[in-house]
């Protein structure tokens, strides 16, 4: 079968395995929350990204996102009752309009939405339009790869986020490299300024944890503090 069709089973199928990465706080080393990551159990060998880039280009981008965030939704009420869900998605996936729909049931005030940087986001006004009813009820929204996506600073503070997501390029070696360090301190001190959390992506080792945690960053995520890992 072609990657197209193999990409139709999954989703008609719902063929999708939801992996949990921990979110602790880097203070006192507390569960935050969890994000859910999307797994492709019948060809595990293909990563994540090639699987969604490719939902995208064949114009079933925002079918796949919905499913991932509808399984992850389900299992909410797994996780410890204080922890949050962080859920990623496009911004033509929140343009679309239905993503209220597939939350629905699902206690909006523990969910973070992490929206990509990655992707162009255009139309920032209309997504702070979609979003807001959403924020309404309590959902957080989080801009993920931070520092190494098409988001200006302009543009972060018209979405005003909850959160800021580091992007893991910007953590890898932050401990020796002093530009990252930079980059890191200014994204944090202007999340500080916009009363905005932090959370740091990618941290493998104890010295990139150090380094963030005298930076002032909030929480962390990665291979250190947790891998992602099925829950129930
Ligand atoms: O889990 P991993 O690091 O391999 O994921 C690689 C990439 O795949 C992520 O950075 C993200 O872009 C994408 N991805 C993984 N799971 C999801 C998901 O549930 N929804 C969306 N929209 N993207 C995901
Ligand atoms: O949605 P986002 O692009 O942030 O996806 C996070 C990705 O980062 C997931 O694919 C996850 O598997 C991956 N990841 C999480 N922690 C680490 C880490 O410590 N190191 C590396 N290399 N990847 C990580
Ligand atoms: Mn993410
Ligand atoms: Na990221």
């Amino acid at each position: 079968a072609s990657s197209r069709e193999r990409l139709g089973s999954v989703i008609d199928g719902r063929l999708l395995g939801i992996v949990y990465q921990p979110i602790v706080d880097l203070a006192d080393g507390s569960l935050l929350g969890v994000e859910a990551l999307a797994r492709f159990p019948t060809e595990p060998e293909r990563g994540p990204d090639l699987w969604f880039e490719e939902a995208h280009r064949v114009a079933r981008g925002a079918e796949l996102e919905l499913l991932a965030i509808e399984l992850a939704g389900a299992r909410l009420a797994m996780l410890p009752p204080h922890a949050y869900l962080a859920l990623n998605v496009s911004p033509a996936t929140i343009l679309c309009g239905s993503l209220a729909a597939r939350l629905a049931g699902v206690p909006l005030a523990r969910v973070v939405l992490e929206i990509t940087e990655h992707a162009p986001i255009g139309e920032y006004a209309a997504l702070a339009d979609a979003l807001a009813p959403l924020r309404a009820a309590g959902l957080r929204l989080a801009i993920d790869d931070a520092g190494s996506g098409y988001a200006s600073f302009r543009h972060i503070l018209q979405l005003q986020p909850d959160i800021i997501k580091l992007d893991r390029s910007l953590i890898r070696d932050i401990d020796s490299d002093a530009g990252r360090r930079a980059l890191a301190a200014a994204l944090t001190g202007f999340a500080k300024a916009t009363a905005c959390r932090v959370v740091a992506e990618g941290i493998e080792t104890p010295a990139e944890l150090a380094t963030l945690r005298a930076l002032g960053v909030d929480a962390g995520q990665g291979w250190l503090l947790g891998r992602p890992a099925a829950i129930g």
